[in-house]
């Protein structure tokens, strides 16, 4: 693929854009990065944004001239253009089963009951309905690596950079990871990769409170 002028509109607290910057940074491809801020309305966000961002939301890359939206298929693209973090090539329908399954699953059932018990409250009933989805979503989690050491051969992929974005924050959520030996052990072998970063580290950079 020739060089492109790549940018992530994300935000810090966003396990989403986390996904996209975290892909960007473990296949090494450079990027510059737009912080938006969430808490204003979507009509007073940065012009160039909102012409980019089809969904409203955050994470957008736009690539020259083109937005690409929705986290998972902007990590499925990367994966296509560049043939990085793909998976073993027996894996690929894996590899889109699980993002599909993160998009209904944990990657719903986790960051909603984060933003509930840590920034704006959505009710007991709700949260008790997130945190027993969530704990399902775990439990597939923890029985599937049991079995192997990423969710799709023996590298990572685009698969255990989406499943895992929301994770590092489990503790927001009210719950500890240390109830789900395998998804640790599975969370500190993604940490080992060269160039990864936790995303309050990787998300907060030059970004003010
Ligand atoms: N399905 C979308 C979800 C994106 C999403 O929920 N983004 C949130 C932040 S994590 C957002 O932009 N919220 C602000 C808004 O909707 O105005 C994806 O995977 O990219």
């Amino acid at each position: 693929m020739t060089m492109s002028n790549i940018t992530l509109y994300g935000n810090r607290y966003s396990g989403h854009s986390y996904k996209v910057r975290l892909a960007l940074m473990l296949a090494d491809i450079s990027h510059d990065y737009a912080h938006i801020d969430l808490a204003l309305p979507r009509e007073a966000r940065p012009e160039d944004f909102r012409a980019a961002s089809r969904f409203g939301e955050v994470p957008v890359l736009v690539v020259d001239d083109t937005p690409l939206c929705q986290s998972n298929a902007i990590l499925q693209w990367l994966a296509d253009s560049y043939g990085v973090l793909a998976g073993a090539l027996g894996e690929r329908q894996r590899v889109r089963e699980w993002l599909c399954w993160e998009s209904n699953r944990i990657g719903m059932s986790l960051p909603n009951l984060r933003a509930s018990r840590g920034f704006q409250s959505k009710g007991a009933e709700v949260e008790a309905w997130l945190e027993a989805r969530l704990r399902d979503d775990l439990a597939v989690l923890e029985a599937e690596l049991a079995e192997r050491r990423y969710l799709a051969g023996d590298q990572v992929s685009i698969a255990d950079i989406s499943l895992s974005a929301c994770l590092w924050w489990l503790s927001d959520a009210g719950l500890d990871i240390a109830d789900w030996p395998n998804i640790r052990a599975w969370l500190a072998r993604i940490a080992a990769q060269p160039g990864w970063q936790h995303p309050d580290a990787l998300m907060a950079a030059d970004i003010p409170d």
